[in-house]
């Protein structure tokens, strides 16, 4: 497998291109470093950079050229952004994405991994959410990822090009962005704690979300890449707790109560979120999650 990794340089994207240089395989980088850092990646012999934009359709075939795999994580990644600017949102998570999928259909790429997200399924209807649950995405960020599912099926059929999306949950873990407001609620809780400012939780605290540590979607990225399902599958432990129970076993990690302080509840969160994650655990094969505390613990040495 010789691998491009678009937005390599962020979040997800480091820790898997770590976990395929550690499994042996040649990888690059597609970044525009608007949100990625160079300092995330490692110096290695089988690593090379590529600094562009996703949008830009040239680039994006220089990148491809001799490249049998394609791990698609590039995206404008804010729901809120989306919000706020939804042509210039789709303008990268549609467009970018189908740059990416057409130039790995024209150059006959044997696979296509992307990351879609939770954010396609809305408000559940029930729980625990499998993959053919209903979609009824609530944000423009939502219905652009449901849209590249979409078009990945239709890639497949119409061309035969093999494609998955992954629908991350709640992805926490180092080098997570704690900067802005719609962060994950974990690396901003963290980032607070460290300087012992209150947590602020936005309504009772007792949402549930199902928290996935970054490394096992690394490991969820490396596996959906080698293996052969196609379709969509969830990327979450099957295990959600609430927000209180987060609170508390960051406690516990860091050695110090931590001060909460509640407010009203954000507009458009859903209340409950649970995934069936049995496509991930037995087609994927990807099992035995990091523990919530070895990872709060990792994020806590890490956000200094
Ligand atoms: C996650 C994804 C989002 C989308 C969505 C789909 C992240 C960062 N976002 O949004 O991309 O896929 O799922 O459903 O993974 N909260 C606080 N205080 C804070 C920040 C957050 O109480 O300072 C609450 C927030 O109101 C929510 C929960 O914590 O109830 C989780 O918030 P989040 O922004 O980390 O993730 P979520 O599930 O809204």
């Amino acid at each position: 497998m010789r691998v491009l990794v678009t937005g390599g340089a962020g979040f997800i994207g480091s820790h898997t291109v770590e976990r395929l240089l550690a499994q042996g395989y040649p990888v690059r980088v597609l970044d525009d470093f608007s949100t990625g850092h160079l300092d995330n990646l490692p110096h290695h012999s089988r690593l090379s950079i590529i600094t562009g934009d996703i949008r830009s359709r040239r680039v994006v075939e220089e990148a491809m050229q001799g490249v049998t795999h394609v791990l698609h994580l590039a995206a404008q990644v804010s729901v809120a952004a989306s919000v706020e600017a939804p042509v210039s949102s789709a303008s990268i998570n549609v467009t970018g994405f189908l740059n990416v999928l057409d130039a790995a259909r024209a150059q006959r790429v044997r696979r296509l991994v992307y990351a879609s997200s939770a954010a396609v399924y809305g408000m559940p209807a029930r729980l625990p959410i499998d993959e053919d649950a209903p979609t009824a995405p609530i944000s423009p960020y939502g219905l652009e990822k449901e849209i590249n599912d979409r078009y990945a099926a239709l890639y497949r059929d119409l061309y035969g090009l093999p494609t998955l999306g992954l629908r991350y949950f709640n992805v926490y873990g180092p080098r997570q962005d704690p900067n802005s407001p719609y962060s994950g609620v974990i690396s901003i809780f963290c980032r607070r704690l460290r300087e012992a400012r209150p947590l602020s939780v936005f309504g009772d605290g007792l949402q549930t979300r199902d928290f996935i540590y970054v490394g096992d979607v690394a490991r969820a990225n490396a596996a959906a890449l080698e293996g052969g399902l196609t379709g969509v599958c969830n990327v979450a432990t099957g295990e959600s707790i609430s927000l209180r129970t987060l609170i508390k076993a960051l406690g516990a990690v860091a050695g110090k109560q931590p001060l909460v302080s509640y407010g009203e509840a954000r507009a458009g969160d859903i209340r409950e979120s649970a995934a069936d994650n049995r496509r991930l655990v037995t087609a994927l094969r990807v099992s035995e999650f990091e523990p919530l505390g070895r990872g709060l613990t990792r994020l806590w040495a890490s956000c200094a």
